[in-house]
């Protein structure tokens, strides 16, 4: 059995017989962590989850500055649908929209996913060329969308006022009809309890406050404000704070930040069978397993961070769903609230690999990326993975706003932004 002496330990730790002067050799210090996702929104524990049972990173930590599913995941209004127009964006929200059809099954929790159709309204003629478009794009890439003349739109939502008077009528609508919702937090506890079921950490109440990078320039550790986690890999999935969490490590984004509203009315009966949005006069209307309608606005004009919103934003989206459907003028509103989402020039988002080795960003979601989030965090984590894009998301790196390789889809966006 070989044995040491305190002194022989002492001399070891500092360098050995090299003479008198202490020379501490400082161990390389393993990674505490193979990966660590920045967000535990549905996007961040997403990703965790599919990194752990696709790909077998098993040692993963997700860290989240408040509760899970606080951020946007918890305050949007749950629209699920994939009539992008652009080749590049049906392929990515398709593959979402396939990946949601059997993720209460693949998850072992209701996420309640409800197809219960998406009908966006046309009220001008530019709005029925448009949708019209979409629909001949969309069905050329296999996506389902369908146009309806204003009498099959009200059969398909009889609270729809189909009057000729009205400011903005209604020409007609695309239909969706593989589109619909989910139960917001419930993806945010579905994931975050599979993802946790393979092993990943999950921490919450810790904020990211730096990104250390090493001489290499590779990233080597996160600060946070419960202490220093070493990883190589980092997975950012901060939406509405992406450009503050990148600059930590020294990379800036073509993003801006917005507020984006919501409310809810008293519950009621079930009275609203689909979903319906108005790009034109900015408003989407569902209404939720507990008997809310969900109402969403447009962003306000303005970059914030406020998680609450102006005022003025609501009253309008308030005038138009009255003057759409009439019969709802008399409930009243039971809550409103606002998320912070990040807007990139294209409205298309980036899901992709950085100039810095071990720093990927999954971002740029704007108003519409609920609907995206298992399918996004199954290419973001195959592009962690393998330390190369998925053909999927290829095309949606930050590069192409060098490049000049837009994705524009502010009309699909349907949200105004
Ligand atoms: P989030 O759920 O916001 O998660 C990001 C997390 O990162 C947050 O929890 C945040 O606390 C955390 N974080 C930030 N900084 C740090 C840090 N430094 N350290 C640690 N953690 C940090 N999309 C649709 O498809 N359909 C809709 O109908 C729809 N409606 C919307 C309505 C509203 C009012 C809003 C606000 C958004 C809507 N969206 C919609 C957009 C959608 O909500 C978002 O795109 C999507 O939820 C983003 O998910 P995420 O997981 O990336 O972000
Ligand atoms: O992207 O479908 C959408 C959406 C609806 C409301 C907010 N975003």
């Amino acid at each position: 059995m070989q044995r040491f002496s305190a002194w022989t330990l002492l001399r070891e730790a500092f360098g050995g017989h090299r003479g008198w002067r202490p020379q501490w050799r400082a161990p390389e210090p393993k990674p505490a962590y193979d990966a660590v996702i920045i967000g535990g929104g549905g996007h961040g524990l997403a990703t965790a989850y599919y990194l752990a049972s696709e790909h077998g990173l098993r040692n993963i930590a997700v860290l989240e500055r408040g509760w899970l599913g606080g951020g946007n995941t918890g305050r949007n209004t749950t629209i699920i649908r994939s009539n992008y127009l652009f080749d590049e964006s049906a392929a990515l929200y398709d593959h979402s929209v396939k990946l949601w059809e059997g993720l209460s099954q693949a998850l072992n929790y209701n996420v309640m996913f409800s197809q219960r159709g998406v009908m966006l309204l046309a009220h001008t003629l530019h709005d029925v060329h448009s949708a019209k478009r979409h629909i001949h794009a969309n069905r050329l890439n296999g996506v389902d969308n369908e146009w309806l003349t204003p009498a099959q739109a009200k059969a398909f939502c009889p609270p729809l006022n189909i009057a000729a008077n009205m400011r903005y009528p209604v020409l007609g609508a695309a239909l969706q009809r593989r589109g619909g919702v989910a139960r917001h937090d419930a993806v945010a506890w579905g994931f975050a309890r599979a993802a946790d079921a393979l092993g990943v950490d999950i921490i919450q109440n810790c904020a990211v406050t730096a990104i250390r990078r090493d001489a290499s320039g590779a990233v080597s550790a996160v600060e946070t404000t419960r202490g220093d986690i070493r990883t190589r890999k980092i997975g950012v999935a901060a939406a509405g704070h992406t450009s503050l969490v990148m600059a930590m490590a020294g990379v800036r984004m073509p993003l801006e930040s917005y507020p984006l509203q919501a409310l809810v009315s008293e519950p009621v009966k079930p009275v609203f069978p689909c979903v319906v949005m108005s790009n034109t006069v900015h408003a989407y209307i569902s209404q939720s397993d507990k008997g809310e309608l969900v109402i969403g606005a447009g962003t306000d004009a303005y970059p914030s961070y406020s998680q609450r919103g102006g005022l003025q934003v609501n009253m309008h989206t308030l005038d138009a769903i009255c003057e759409l459907f009439p019969a709802f003028r008399r409930l009243r509103m039971l809550r409103n609230w606002g998320g912070i989402v990040d807007v990139t020039p294209d409205r298309s988002p980036i899901i992709a690999r950085t100039a810095v080795p071990g720093l990927y960003v999954n971002c740029g979601w704007g108003t519409g990326g609920f609907k995206a989030t298992p399918g996004a965090a199954h290419l973001f984590a195959w592009t962690m993975a393998q330390d190369a894009p998925h053909p999927i998301n290829a095309p949606f790196t930050i590069e192409r706003f060098r490049d000049g390789r837009l994705i524009d889809e502010n009309a699909a966006a349907a949200v105004v932004h």
